[in-house]
């Protein structure tokens, strides 16, 4: 059996990384790792205890607390770690940074220094989960390769990158088996609802109108999460030591396309709800440093590990507004004094 931590654990992309691993890898037991901020919920593991027993366990613990990552390398003797856990939300860094600088640079520099300090071999693993974001943007052509430069434009972006290079470092220093994947925006299941797609799920299905950035023609490159995690397993498992690895599904959407379609989807799905209005957009102020264009070119990973997403976009969108609609009691559960907070600092004067 080996012993994996995963941080990030209670989020987004790593609540459902942590199903999809226990169900695919037998052999595989899973520490679940998370602070529970704002965007981890217990809710999204919920089960996994009952039905896998000695294959999982969660721990609550601050990545940013060196004394409590160092007391449970020490405790559990990982066979490897893979990273998820971040302050994931670009909004959110423009509004504050320092945070994202604590978690997302000091918490992986803590958790890179529990694997020197007590990894027992050279084939104990770190993966680090990065973002197309540190790439920067592009225009309308071309797309992003492991060689392009890194150029983050926001605070979120530049904490990633930040983090990018202390992994990178770790391997050239220490020749920590470190591997890097870069992917691009996910959706699905379990997201938070201050992310687009789900966001505007939200907002339609509540009646309130569709706050597009700008001009609505950035565009993003996008991948139904369990894609991502196949190729998380994959470069965990296959990945050369020291190299990175981009992720992606060749799925470019402009956000004001993507909005459409959500409402076009959500007209069908809802047809029959009393109450449910067409949602009106609403084009408001851009984002500052708004990245024009992501678009990943995943050549190398499909080459070199085999990976292949599987999930199409008319697919993926239909189980993820679908999953929105019969999971509200999830999202609304979500929609604390926080949230309300945040979209206010974050919307009302747009
Ligand atoms: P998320 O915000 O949904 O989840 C992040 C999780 O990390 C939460 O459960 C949170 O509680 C936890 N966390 C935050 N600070 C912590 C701390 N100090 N200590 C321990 N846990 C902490 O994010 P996500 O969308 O699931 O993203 C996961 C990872 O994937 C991040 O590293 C992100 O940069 C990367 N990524 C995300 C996307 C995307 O589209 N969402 C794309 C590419 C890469
Ligand atoms: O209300 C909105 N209106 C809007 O027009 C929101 C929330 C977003 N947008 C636009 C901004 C972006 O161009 O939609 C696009 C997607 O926005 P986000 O969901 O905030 O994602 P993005 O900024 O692209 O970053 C995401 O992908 C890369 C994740 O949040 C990151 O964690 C990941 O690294």
């Amino acid at each position: 059996m080996k012993n994996i931590l995963v941080t990030g654990a209670a989020g987004f992309i790593g609540s459902n990384f942590v199903r999809r691993a226990l169900k695919l890898k037998s052999d595989w037991r899973i520490v679940a790792l998370d602070a529970l901020t704002y965007a981890g919920n217990l809710e999204n593991l919920k089960g996994l205890k009952e039905s896998y027993k000695e294959r999982y366990a969660f721990v609550k613990i601050d990545i940013r607390d060196k004394n409590g990552v160092f007391n449970l390398f020490k405790q559990e003797d990982f066979d490897g770690v893979i990273h998820f856990a971040a302050e994931s939300h670009v909004d959110r860094s423009i509004l504050g940074p320092l945070q994202f600088v604590e978690t997302n640079v000091l918490g992986t520099v803590n958790l890179l220094e529990g694997a020197r300090k007590f990894f027992k071999n050279e084939e104990c693993r770190f993966l680090h989960i990065s973002t197309d974001e540190v790439y920067g943007a592009l225009g309308d052509k071309g797309a992003f390769t492991e060689e392009t430069k890194i150029d983050p434009s926001s605070p979120y972006s530049a904490s990633k990158a930040a983090s990018d290079l202390f992994v990178l470092s770790y391997f050239k220093t220490y020749r920590l088996n470190c591997v890097i994947t870069r992917c691009c925006n996910n959706y699905g299941p379990y997201q938070f609802p201050e992310k687009l797609i789900p966001f505007m799920i939200k907002r339609a299905i509540d009646g309130e109108p569709l706050p597009v950035y700008g001009d609505g023609r950035n565009v993003r490159d996008w991948i139904f999460v369990d894609d991502h995690n196949d190729g998380t397993i994959l470069a965990f498992e296959k990945g050369n030591k020291g190299e990175i690895y981009n992720l992606g599904a060749r799925c470019e959407k402009r956000n004001i396309d993507l909005v459409k379609l959500l409402i076009e989807k959500l007209k069908v799905f809802l047809k029959d709800r009393k109450g449910f209005k067409e949602p009106e957009i609403a084009f408001v102020k851009d984002r500052p440093g708004h990245d024009f264009r992501y678009a990943m070119d995943p050549s190398k990973a499909e080459r070199e590990l085999g990976f292949k997403p599987k999930v199409s976009f008319e697919e993926g969108i239909d189980l993820t507004v679908k999953w929105y609609i019969e999971n509200e009691g999830w999202w609304r559960r979500i929609i604390s004094g926080e949230y309300l907070e945040y979209i206010e600092k974050q919307y009302a004067k747009r």
